[in-house]
């Protein structure tokens, strides 16, 4: 495969679609304007914005963050392209093209559980709670390869200040959007729907776990968990959750999903440890997307600041 570097890439070679069916709404909007121009309607109805927000678009005013590494970042067409996204598909290409038409406008978060106001949030309100960075992490899936993505986020802990969590809560508890009409591999049963996850409070806190709604500089794609979801960079990649649309604070600890449809294989911290194997295969080795040989998988990815969390506990007993 011959890949460019995502900075190369001209944004007509990413989206010519998009641009094209940007320029004919845009088109028509103009030939609709002189039509009600003509017969002394209002312009107002025809600028209003669009109800889904493309990918494509630009997010402004991103600050750099000191947690980025300096590694390459991994093209954009093999992030937008290889995705483990089970309510779409359980293929890696598949994703990409299943959820291009995915609603991610309106979109309300349910903020619930043990927090002084329960409340639901406008994504677009959560959104811009915070000064949005760009945090470029490594990203190991436990099934074996990685990617270093530029995410653009901000840290979750952010909008848990907001929510004030009551001191009972320990725990938080993510939950993704559940609408099989929508996605197709949620029509299956092969995982439990809706998709859950969950962190301590205080891995829910740690400044490096991202609130993520951005990536490459733009709009995340629907394929990577637009509009909101999370990136929790020393963990494997299933605890990142997508598409969030509920955050519930709890004193007991969450079954996720993965270690729900199989606890012998799935753990609740998933650490990312290349001492302790997935009993199926080693953790030792990773393949970044684009590479051929293999490299070590470092603990906690690499993500050193992480492990004072973790002190005390047996880390094979807790995978
Ligand atoms: N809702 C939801 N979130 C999910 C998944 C999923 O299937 N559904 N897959 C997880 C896994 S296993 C990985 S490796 C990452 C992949 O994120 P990416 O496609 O943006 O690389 O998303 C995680 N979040
Ligand atoms: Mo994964």
């Amino acid at each position: 495969m011959l890949i460019k570097n995502a900075n190369d890439i001209a944004s007509s070679e990413i989206t010519p679609k998009h641009l094209y069916l940007n320029r004919r709404k845009f088109m028509t909007g103009m030939a609709a304007a002189g039509a009600a121009i003509a017969v002394g309607v209002g312009l107002h109805n025809l600028a209003s914005p669009p109800a889904t927000v493309l990918a494509n678009a630009k997010i402004d005013g991103v600050q750099k963050s000191p947690f980025s590494t300096t590694e390459t970042i991994t093209p954009y067409k093999d992030v937008t392209n290889y995705n483990n996204y089970y309510e779409f598909s359980t293929d890696k290409y598949e994703p990409a093209g299943l959820a291009k038409n995915f609603k991610t406008r309106p979109w309300n978060i349910t903020i619930d559980g043990l927090v002084k106001k329960k409340q639901v949030l406008d994504v677009d309100t959560i959104i811009k709670m915070a000064a949005p960075e760009e945090r470029i992490y490594r990203h190991r899936c436990v099934e074996g390869w990685s990617i270093v993505v530029p995410w653009i986020g901000y840290s979750l802990s952010e909008l848990i200040k907001k929510a004030e969590p009551t001191s009972k809560a320990q725990f938080v508890e993510f939950t993704t959007i559940e609408d099989p009409k929508q996605m197709p591999g949620q029509r299956g049963n092969v995982l439990e729907w809706p998709y859950v996850e969950g962190l301590r409070m205080d891995e829910a806190t740690h400044p490096l776990t991202l609130l993520c709604f951005g990536m490459y500089g733009e709009v995340l794609p629907n394929q990577d968990g637009a509009p909101l979801r999370l990136v929790v960079p020393w963990k494997y990649g299933f605890k990142s959750a997508k598409a969030i649309v509920r955050i519930r604070f709890t004193d007991k600890q969450p079954l996720n999903t993965w270690a729900r449809s199989a606890p012998g294989e799935y753990g609740f911290y998933s650490n990312v440890n290349p001492h302790v194997d997935h009993p199926r295969w080693s953790q030792a080795k990773e393949r970044r997307l684009g590479e051929f040989l293999k490299r070590p998988t470092l603990m906690f990815n690499g993500y050193d600041q992480v492990a004072s969390l973790y002190s005390g506990m047996d880390l094979k007993k807790n995978f």
